[in-house]
């Protein structure tokens, strides 16, 4: 049991925290936190921890949700409660041994990772899905290590059991951030229909607002790739949701110049960010994708608007309130969101489109990701 006493720089304020609290603050001196005992440390650094936001990941890790975690990792205003996976850029069993990765390169291997869904509720579409390689991360890491190992560093707890528990313990604290496919969120629902009400608020990457899609024509991949799940997930989360599109995240594209700069950094996270976009076709000057054609050429860390929204709500400075259903009928058009901005529909339930982007603070928050661990 370790006691910790604050003390404020003009105050005699005392207080107690509970150590999981206190798992990301760093000793004021010496070589690390005794295991037991009662020691001073500074109130401002304690304060900070105390008023730290708690965030779960959802995630199908590619190289722009690997950008993501790293940004939540960056923030000390954040803890990341649990990461859990999904199928989505590769197998979920990629997408494990991803976050692992992530996590091992910003020396935060100690938060929990889960495995969850292997595929679509109900049929995964047979599209070819290399837009990060075939492993999700630009094929370059695959013979460095034991392909085994991450098995026994993934939890034994199925991650829509985790999530449901991780926001049942905090409950109205837990920030939700889904930035792949959506279906162990839909399966959490199914498991726990109170789970909305327990969450602070949504943020999810996925969906289109303009009719334009990426994987089809009319549909943004994390839909497409479970149209069943992002159905549910939009009709039975009430809680406040706040959705990066796909056209908002191509609208703020950033330069390639900015890109280059950031991946430049002396940095552990940053020469990982190198690597894994070395080889990958997408991250060529060269390339031009439905991207380039509808919105120009430039870089486009999509699941980090979504992310950076969650971690400070002054990042986005617009949005479209409406609300939205996702079409699971149709040849061209399964997995398009849909806006209902004159109220057809008739539903309660509103959500929070993305519209306008504070690239300051957006270009700030990827910028000291990168600077990791
Ligand atoms: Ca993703």
């Amino acid at each position: 049991m370790v006691i910790l006493i604050g003390l404020a720089d003009s105050a005699r304020l005392l207080h107690t925290l509970r150590v999981e609290e206190v798992a990301q603050a760093q000793p004021t001196s010496g070589t690390g936190w005794p295991q037991s005992g009662v020691f001073i440390i500074n109130y401002r650094n304690s304060l900070r921890t105390m008023a730290q936001k708690l965030l779960v990941i959802d995630t199908d890790c590619g190289i722009d949700d690997a950008q993501a975690i790293m940004m939540a990792l960056a923030t000390p205003s954040v803890r990341v409660l649990g990461i859990t996976c999904c199928f989505g850029n590769a197998s979920v069993e990629n997408v494990c041994q991803n976050v692992l990765r992530v996590l091992s390169v910003c020396g935060r291997t100690k938060i929990p990772v889960f495995q969850g869904a292997a595929s679509a509720l109900v049929r995964t579409p047979d599209l070819p899905i290399n837009h990060f390689g075939t492993d999700g991360l630009g094929d370059v890491l695959k013979e460095e290590e034991d392909p085994e190992l991450w098995r026994s560093q993934i939890q034994p707890e199925h991650a829509v059991n985790a999530l449901i528990r991780m926001v049942s313990e905090n409950k109205g604290q837990v920030s939700l951030v889904a930035i792949g496919p959506l279906t162990n969120l839909a399966l959490a629902v199914r498991l726990d229909p109170e789970l909305p009400k327990k969450l602070k608020n949504l943020y999810i990457m996925g969906g289109n607002m303009e009719g334009k899609g990426n994987l089809t024509v009319c549909g943004e991949f994390n839909f497409v790739m479970d149209p069943e799940s992002a159905y549910i997930v939009l009709e039975e989360f009430i809680c406040p949701t706040y959705i990066a599109s796909w056209e908002f995240t191509c609208r703020n594209k950033l330069s390639w110049d900015f890109f280059d700069t950031l991946v430049s950094q002396d940095t552990p996270a940053a020469r990982f960010m190198r690597k894994i976009t070395s080889k990958c076709w997408i991250f060529s000057r060269d390339c031009v994708t439905c991207k380039d054609v509808l919105f120009g050429p430039g870089f486009v860390s999509y699941d980090s608007y979504a992310m950076a929204a969650a971690i400070d709500n002054t990042v986005v400075t617009e949005y479209v309130e409406c609300a939205v259903r996702v079409e699971l009928q149709g040849a061209l058009c399964r997995g398009m969101m849909v806006l209902d901005e004159t109220n057809i529909l008739q539903k309660k339930h509103r959500v929070f489109i993305m519209k306008e982007c504070d690239l300051n603070k957006f270009n700030k928050l990827l910028t000291a990701a990168l600077k990791l661990p």
